[in-house]
């Protein structure tokens, strides 16, 4: 059983303030048993090149292992529907690493979330993060072992390996399911939701990029919402 206990927790603390805010949004009303879809496009093809230029000038040497389509966006509503706290399975999710490379680069879960860390790798690794939403170091293994962490808090997880200062990684850990990981093309679609308006955030590489307010309407169905990172 899942703690229920998170939409009593106070958010944690963030860069940018947007990410910990669990406001309930008034749904009450909507037609009994609508529900709509929140979807779209995160364009991200301007910021990619933008990083990978910075990536390649500032490692010097170090190959750059993760094309476009690894570094994706996050999206997830910043006010989450009554009963979005109701979690109903204790989940699991893995961060591999491999070719020196955390994989995925970024992870989405829900609190209670439990992850492996298995190392694929003939190298050692040693994950740690220094986050106030969870903090942790997990020593140094070898391939074929693996750690895990359970994150219990909602927030921001950065990942690092104190070996190769090349990976790093993060876990975005939400106290709702209302998030979506945008897959190669950009897409992302964020579902089951009750009729209502929706602070829809869109997050990249640490940071918050862009919020807008997004209406489900009464009889529910897909909504729309591109945006562009740049
Ligand atoms: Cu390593």
């Amino acid at each position: 059983m899942l703690p229920r206990s998170a939409p009593h927790r106070p958010p944690a603390p963030l860069a940018g303030g947007l990410f910990g805010v669990l406001l309930l949004a008034a749904s009450a009303h909507g037609t009994a048993g609508a529900e709509g879809i929140i979807r779209g496009v995160v364009d991200l093809r301007r910021i990619q090149v933008t990083i990978e230029a910075r990536a390649a000038s500032a490692a010097m040497g170090i190959p750059s292992r993760r094309p476009a389509e690894l570094r994706p966006a996050v999206v997830y509503l910043d006010t989450a529907p009554r009963g979005a706290f109701e979690l109903e399975e204790a989940a699991r999710a893995t961060m591999d690493q491999r070719d020196q490379t955390f994989v995925p680069h970024v992870l989405a879960i829900t609190v209670g979330t439990t992850v492996d860390f298995p190392n694929s790798d003939l190298v050692f690794h040693n994950v740690f993060s220094l986050s106030k939403t969870r903090s942790f170091d997990l020593g140094r293994y070898s391939r074929g072992h693996s750690k895990s962490v359970r994150f219990d808090s909602p927030g921001v997880v950065q990942v690092f390996c104190d070996i190769h200062s090349h990976m790093s990684a993060y876990i975005l850990v939400f106290a709702h399911r209302y998030f979506a990981v945008t897959d190669a093309a950009g897409r992302y679609a964020i579902g089951r939701l009750p009729p209502g308006s929706y602070t829809v955030a869109v997050w990249h590489e640490g940071e918050v990029r862009e919020t807008r307010v997004v209406t489900v309407p009464e009889g529910g169905g897909a909504v729309e919402a591109a945006f562009a990172i740049r």
